[in-house]
């Protein structure tokens, strides 16, 4: 069992992946927060990676992919995993279907696309009140996923590996969506 939540920052991925890898037995991997804990941490990489962090920007993929290939290496993603946050454009894309054809895991991936409107993410974000979610940075941040991400929907609906989620609804109607669209795979 392997997926991929990607959407919008604000979107609901990193609430709902929690639940459906609790759900699932699996983990839950969010390059979000192993960012933050390189950061807290004030590793080299996470020093680097702060400067992006902070303006809305994506950290290069030469500073993401061998992270995210160290921690796919580790023994609990034997079952599957939830990837949130990652890929966030298609040369990362391309990096976990490589890696996917290059390993044994059984399953098949399924790219869970959490969508919500502008104005409903700001709001969210704005009431988190995380670093990183100023109003300048958030929206510099869905310019960001305008631009990058979102040529992925195309890049998984042509592999019919793609699943839409209205990340609009309240948490728990979401969840029950995911639950549906898991027990589908
Ligand atoms: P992330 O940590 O991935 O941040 P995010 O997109 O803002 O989080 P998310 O979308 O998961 O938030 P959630 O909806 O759960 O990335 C932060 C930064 O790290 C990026 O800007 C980038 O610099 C860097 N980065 C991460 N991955 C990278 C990669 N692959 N490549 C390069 N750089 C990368 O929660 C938002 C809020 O909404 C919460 O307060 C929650 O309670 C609320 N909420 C959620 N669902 C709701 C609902 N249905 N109704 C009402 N409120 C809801």
């Amino acid at each position: 069992m392997r997926f991929i939540f990607i959407g919008p920052p604000g979107a609901g991925k990193g609430t709902q992946a929690i639940r459906v890898a609790e759900m699932l037995q699996i983990p839950h991997i969010s390059t979000g927060d192993i960012l933050r804990q390189h950061v807290s941490e004030q590793t080299s990489l996470g020093q680097q990676a702060k400067v992006y962090m902070d303006r809305g920007e994506l950290v290069p993929d030469q500073l993401i992919l061998d992270m995210v290939q160290y921690r796919l290496e580790q023994a609990d993603t034997s079952r599957g995993w939830i990837l949130d946050g990652f890929p966030r454009n298609v040369p990362q894309a391309i990096f976990v279907e490589k890696l996917l054809s290059s390993t044994s895991t059984e399953g098949a991936l399924k790219v869970i696309n959490l969508d919500a409107p502008d104005d409903e993410v700001v709001k969210r974000l704005l009431a988190r009140g995380r670093r990183d979610d100023t109003e300048d940075t958030i929206r510099r941040r869905l310019q960001v996923y305008r631009e990058q991400t979102t040529p992925l929907i195309e890049f998984y609906n042509s592999r019919q590996q793609l699943c839409q989620i209205d990340g609009s609804l309240s948490m728990d109607e979401v969840t029950t969506q995911l639950k549906q669209a898991v027990a589908a795979v």
